[in-house]
């Protein structure tokens, strides 16, 4: 087995929360000053979502923040484009700079908004880097000739939701973007694939973790998987493993809010090889396993499919 489910699953659940909520899910990740940072999201009992904090020495064992760590905008442009909820938060840190990438619901669909910390205790919103429909943007920690890079998966009528790159200079303006990664008919991401986590850094690639979608007569049923991205030049796919890696099989990943779900919008790679993979399950708690960096490198190139 690829990942190694935590005995202690779920690690957060809404009874960890100071504050009320119905969900503790899909949560983006990052060490910060030697601690583990969790920003998950909730859903309120408006049915709406918001974005918590919670913050760990271990990685296993969470304390969460008295107060949520970012609730729908009050003012400004983001207000208007945040009126449903924030969600799906991911972090990447470049240059220095703690950088949180997240799904903003409203009227007009959903966008993704980026915002900066410097200190995980104030965050300050910098730009709606799309327009609608996005989701899942996850940002490369490191620049590419100058460029900051993404992946993200818009929507389409006429396509398969797939996988997308794209490149800015600054981080406001994007461009150059390509689809780069599609689903596979009658296949475990048949209907829609999407990012997940921050890509992590090895020395065979990048490795990119994340979700395919499968539609049955009872639902849809999220499982995660893997794929490589050209050191130098992520827009070039080495290799995207034909097989999942995670697939919900544990009383809370096929039970819960949404049946059949594991999602993950973060990691923790570990100096001595390992991986910490974080994941919803159900939409409805967090959980945690552990992996080895060079095995799922190598689940990627022992059986690869096409990326297109
Ligand atoms: C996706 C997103 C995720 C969610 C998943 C399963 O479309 O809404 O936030 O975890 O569906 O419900």
């Amino acid at each position: 087995m690829l990942i190694k489910r935590y005995h202690g699953n779920p690690i957060l659940t809404k009874s960890d929360i100071p504050y009320p909520v119905a969900t503790v899910h899909n949560a983006g990740m990052i060490k910060y000053h030697n601690k583990y940072i969790m920003l998950f999201r909730s859903h309120i009992l408006n049915g709406r979502s918001i974005i918590g904090k919670a913050v760990s020495t271990d990685g296993f064992n969470f304390k969460v923040d008295p107060e949520p760590f970012l609730t729908s905008a009050s003012e400004g442009v983001f207000k208007k484009y945040e009126a449903w909820g924030v969600e799906d938060p991911r972090i990447a840190l470049i240059d220095d700079e703690y950088l949180i990438t997240y799904s903003a619901y409203s009227q007009y669909g959903v966008r993704i908004g980026l915002a900066k910390t410097s200190d995980f205790r104030s965050v300050e919103r910098f730009s709606l880097i799309t327009q609608a429909d996005y989701r899942n943007v996850v940002l490369f920690p490191e620049k590419f000739n100058g460029l900051y890079a993404r992946l993200d998966r818009p929507h389409s009528d006429i396509s398969p939701w797939s996988i997308w790159i794209s490149y800015s200079p600054d981080l406001r303006y994007w461009g150059d973007s390509e689809m780069i990664i599609k689903p596979v008919q009658y296949h475990w991401d048949e209907m829609k694939i999407g990012p997940g986590a921050t890509p992590i850094k090895t020395s065979r690639g990048w490795l990119n973790i994340y979700h395919g979608v499968f539609q049955t007569m009872a639902g849809s049923v999220y499982r995660l998987g893997v794929a490589l991205h050209d050191l130098e030049n992520p827009t070039k796919i080495i290799a995207v493993g034909d097989k999942w890696i995670l697939q919900p099989e544990e009383t809370y990943e096929i039970t819960g809010y949404v049946p059949n779900v594991v999602f993950s919008c973060g990691t923790i790679p570990e100096n001595d090889g390992s991986i910490k993979i974080y994941w919803g399950a159900a939409d409805t708690v967090m959980c945690v396993g552990t992996a080895i960096i060079d095995e799922l490198v190598e689940h990627c190139l022992k059986n690869s499919r096409n990326a297109l």
